[in-house]
C-alpha cells in the first residue's frame, strides 16, 4: 500500500523486512452463502495461522497493524460465519490483524457504540495497533479487494449492502463496517455512547468519509429478527 500515510508496521525484528511491492493475492468478487448452520470444525481449518485472534503475514510486513472490533451479544451463528469468511479474506489482504469480539453482559439495551469504545481501548492495551476497523458481526464483504485498513480519511467499507439493494442508502452513513486510524478516532473523541451513527461528528472536524466504489464495496448482511430488547430509538 504505497500511498498509505500511516507508519510502517514492525520494528525490524521480523525475519522478513521487505514490504511486498506486488499486489495482494486477492481474488475479487466472492460467493457468500449463509443458509446452513456453521460449525466450529469448519472454521478451525481457516485459523491454522491465527494465534489467539492475531495473524501476521509470513511473507511480508504489513504496512498497518489492524485491530478488528466486533460488538457482540447473542449472535453465535453470525459470529461463526464472520470468522469463517473473514479470516481468509484478511489473510489474502496480507494484513497484520487482531480480532476483538466485545461482548455485552446482561440483558440491558444493547450499546454498540460503548462496545466499540471498549474494543478500541482493549485492543490498544493488547498491542500497538495503528488502524481500527469497527465491524458489525452480521456483515460479510462480497469482494476481497475491500481492504480492512485505514486511509487518509475515516473509511466506510459497508457501502453496498444487499439489504439496501447494493446502494448507499444515504451519504452520511458510516455504520456496518468502518475504519479509523488512531488519530482519526481520537479526533472524533471516540463513538458517542448514546448515538448509533457517527458521521455528524466527523464533518465539522474537517474530515470526510472515504469509500470503495459500489462494486468493491458490496456486502452481504446475514438476516436476523429484530432483538426484543433492542428496539429502534425513535429519537435517532
Ligand atoms: N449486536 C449484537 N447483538 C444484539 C444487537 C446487536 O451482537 O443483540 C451487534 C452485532 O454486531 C450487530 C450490530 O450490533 O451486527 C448491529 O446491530 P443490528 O445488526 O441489530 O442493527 P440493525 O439490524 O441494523 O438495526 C441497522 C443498520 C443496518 C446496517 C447494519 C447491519 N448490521
Amino acid at each position: 500500500y504505497p500511498n498509505s500515510r500511516l507508519p510502517l508496521a514492525g520494528n525490524g525484528s521480523s525475519s522478513t523486512n521487505n514490504i511486498s511491492n506486488s499486489l495482494p493475492p486477492t481474488v475479487g468478487p466472492l460467493r457468500v452463502e449463509v443458509s446452513d448452520l456453521m460449525y466450529l470444525e469448519q472454521i478451525r481449518q481457516e485459523l491454522l495461522l491465527v494465534d489467539r485472534g492475531h495473524y501476521k503475514p509470513p511473507q511480508c510486513l504489513s504496512v498497518q497493524k489492524v485491530a478488528v472490533i466486533i460488538p457482540y451479544r447473542h449472535r453465535e451463528q453470525h459470529l461463526k460465519y464472520w470468522l469463517y469468511y473473514l479470516h481468509p479474506i484478511l489473510q489474502r489482504q496480507q494484513l497484520e490483524y487482531g480480532v476483538y469480539v466485545i461482548e455485552q453482559d446482561g440483558e440491558d439495551t444493547f450499546n454498540r457504540a460503548k462496545l466499540l469504545n471498549v474494543g478500541y481501548a482493549e485492543a490498544l492495551n493488547d498491542y500497538n495497533y495503528d488502524c481500527f476497523v469497527f465491524s458489525d458481526v452480521d456483515i460479510i464483504p462480497m469482494d476481497d479487494r475491500n481492504t480492512y485498513r485505514c486511509h487518509d480519511q475515516p473509511r466506510h467499507l459497508a457501502v453496498a449492502l444487499d439489504k439496501f439493494g447494493f446502494r448507499l442508502p444515504y451519504n452520511q452513513i458510516f455504520g456496518g463496517i468502518s475504519a479509523m486510524s488512531k488519530d482519526q478516532y481520537l479526533k472524533i473523541n471516540g463513538f458517542p455512547n448514546n448515538y448509533w451513527e457517527t458521521y455528524t461528528s466527523t464533518d465539522p472536524l474537517g474530515m470526510s468519509i472515504s469509500r470503495p466504489n459500489v462494486l468493491i464495496g458490496k456486502c452481504k448482511m446475514i438476516h436476523h429478527e429484530r432483538d426484543k430488547l433492542n428496539p429502534p430509538n425513535p429519537q435517532r
